[in-house]
């Protein structure tokens, strides 16, 4: 057993550190659906008293911040880790100890912003978990209205777990420009290799400015620096302006790597190679660069000059077209395919539907005039979840059900899959699409009561209840996890007929990945293998 902690504990190789990264982000996720839990059971009568109003201030950081931080952002370097050096005919990274160091900072980062949790008012105010949401608007966190150091925990543990980002991004992105197999050119790499490596440069890009702003926050709050105190000739505008250039790249940071898996998973389940492959790498770069001109469209309210908000009103529509170049070929790699309706694709299907419905309401929002009457409404709240539970939870779960043989080497339950699709993607319907209306009909988000009468007690009490039923959907996935990994049907090494190299190799992969480095010739190395008389590189 001992030996077992050890090795995992001081483990450099890539497939370990990525089966890491998703338990941990795994762990967080149970821990701020509980949180989101909390809060649910608070808003589904008027003047409920379950939770005191600082406890609510505290969840919603907390759910916040870890879903971004120590949810997405960490699977995402899961799947990246476990999977680029496979996809690429790599052996490792380019620094595996690098990878190692960078796990651990997240990590620790993680479990310092949970410290704050334990302990009482003692240990320096740990026992005060942060409570000024996971944008941490200034001058909320200045020492005049944040006392104690629950808004030093927050900083610190984003700061540290931001380094560690930062090193893995640097070595994915390394990795994926120096260390591709012979004949794998930029435009034979899989689709999911060129998004990571996209979010790679584009994470190294915007992580400088957040750990910047939050020395700054940590100069003003130790040091008695004034950059966010307006008092002394600071601005509180520019922790929005920093946070936001960061913040909203962020969201693609998160998405783009959910675009890499239906990108992989819908063609191999469609029976059909990638429609527009030189489309689909273009609109991801272009996705990238826009991603960085629209911050300040989290800011319409701020009171910008109308010609600054044109202009991110402008740019802001102007992502929808990419991304929808991206629907688009998706859907027209499905059109005329032999579609499997097994899990992942199952779950891709879900992603694209619920994706769209979150495009509009995006749209919507990116109108300046309508974002003046919805801003920090329940509309907000409805669209940000489409985003990431349809977009980003709906392609993790099929990235889960499609390469977990190839990590474990058995199959996850179809039953206990279809189960858990069916009752979580109703629960969610049953929340989020319900929590437009509320949102329409005034209610503001971050509240932690409200009055009866206005229309709002029915529509909350349906997204509290919805929430329950997410959660029996998680508890068959937790248990398909735990029981197909001892008695799941055995899965072979390439379960899915698939086209990708990491196919190639057993379930799951030796150390060194692969005995003799691969040599590739087409954007599907193994259909050339299984089909020699009808091989890709003929047409490409
Ligand atoms: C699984 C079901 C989930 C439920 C029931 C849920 C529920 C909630 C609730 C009630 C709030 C507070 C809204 C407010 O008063 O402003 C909230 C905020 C938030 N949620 Fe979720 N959530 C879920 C999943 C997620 C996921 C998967 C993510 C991201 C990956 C996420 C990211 C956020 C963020 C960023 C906030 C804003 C926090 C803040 O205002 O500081 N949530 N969620
Ligand atoms: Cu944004």
């Amino acid at each position: 057993m001992w030996t077992k902690v050890h090795e995992w504990a001081v483990t450099v190789d890539h497939k370990k550190l990525g089966v890491m990264y998703i338990a941990s982000a795994l762990g967080f996720f149970l821990i701020a659906g509980l949180e989101a839990t909390l809060m649910r059971i608070q808003l589904a009568f008027p003047n409920n008293d379950f939770l005191p109003p600082t406890t609510f201030n505290r969840l919603f950081t907390m759910h916040g911040t870890t879903m971004v931080f120590l949810v997405g952002m960490p699977m995402f370097f899961g799947f990246a880790n476990y999977l680029t050096p496979l996809m690429i005919g790599a052996r490792d990274l380019a620094f595996p100890r690098l990878n190692a160091f960078g796990f651990w900072l997240f990590l620790f980062g993680g479990l310092l912003l949970y410290f704050s949790f334990l302990g009482g008012d003692g240990l320096y105010g740990a026992g005060t978990a942060p409570d000024v949401g996971w944008f941490a608007y200034s001058p909320l966190t200045g020492r005049a209205f944040s006392r104690g150091n629950s808004t030093d925990y927050w900083t610190l543990g984003i700061l540290v777990s931001g380094l560690g980002s930062t090193a893995t991004a640097l070595n994915l992105a390394t990795t994926i420009i120096t260390m591709r197999c012979p004949g794998m050119t930029y435009g034979k790499m899989p689709l999911f290799v060129w998004l990571m490596l996209v979010n790679c440069i584009l994470s190294l890009v915007i992580l400088t400015p957040l750990t910047a702003a939050q020395v700054m926050l940590l100069f003003d709050r130790f040091l008695g620096a004034h950059f966010f105190d307006t008092q002394a000739g600071g601005s509180a505008v520019l922790w929005q302006h920093f946070f936001w250039f960061f913040g909203h790249p962020e969201v693609y940071v998160l998405i783009l790597p959910a675009f890499a898996i239906a990108s992989e998973v819908v063609p191999v389940f469609s029976r059909k190679p990638l429609f527009g492959y030189p489309f689909m790498v273009g609109a991801t770069v272009m996705i990238g660069f826009i991603s960085m001109s629209v911050w300040a469209h989290h800011m319409f309210v701020v009171g910008l000059s109308p010609a600054a908000n044109t202009f991110f009103a402008a740019s802001t529509m102007a992502i929808a077209v990419p991304t929808g170049i991206k629907i688009f070929n998706w859907l027209g790699t499905m059109w005329g395919g032999k579609i499997r309706f097994r899990m992942p694709m199952m779950w891709c299907t879900a992603f694209i539907f619920s994706f769209v419905i979150a495009g509009l309401t995006g749209v919507m929002l990116a109108i300046a005039a309508w974002d003046f009457q919805l801003s920090d409404s329940y509309f907000v709240v409805a669209h940000f979840h489409f985003v990431l539970i349809g977009g980003l939870l709906f392609n993790i779960f099929a990235a889960i059900y499609y390469w977990y043989p190839k990590v474990t080497g058995r199959m996850l339950d179809e039953k206990l899959g279809r189960l858990h699709f069916w009752i979580f993607v109703t629960g969610f319907y049953i929340t989020f699409f319900t929590m437009h209306f509320p949102g329409l009909l005034g209610m503001p988000r971050r509240i932690y009561t409200y009055d009866a009468g206005r229309g709002w007690d029915t529509l909350n009490l349906i997204c509290s209840l919805g929430v329950a039923v997410q959660a029996v959907g998680l508890l068959f996935f937790v248990w398909n996890l735990i029981r197909s990994y001892r008695k799941g049907e055995v899965a072979g090494d390439d379960p899915w007929d698939a086209w990708t190299l990491e196919w190639s190799t057993t379930s799951p992969p030796p150390e060194y990945n692969f005995e003799r480095i691969p040599v590739v010739h087409s954007r599907r190395p193994l259909w050339d293998l299984k089909h020699p008389q009808d091989p890709d590189w003929k047409y490409e």
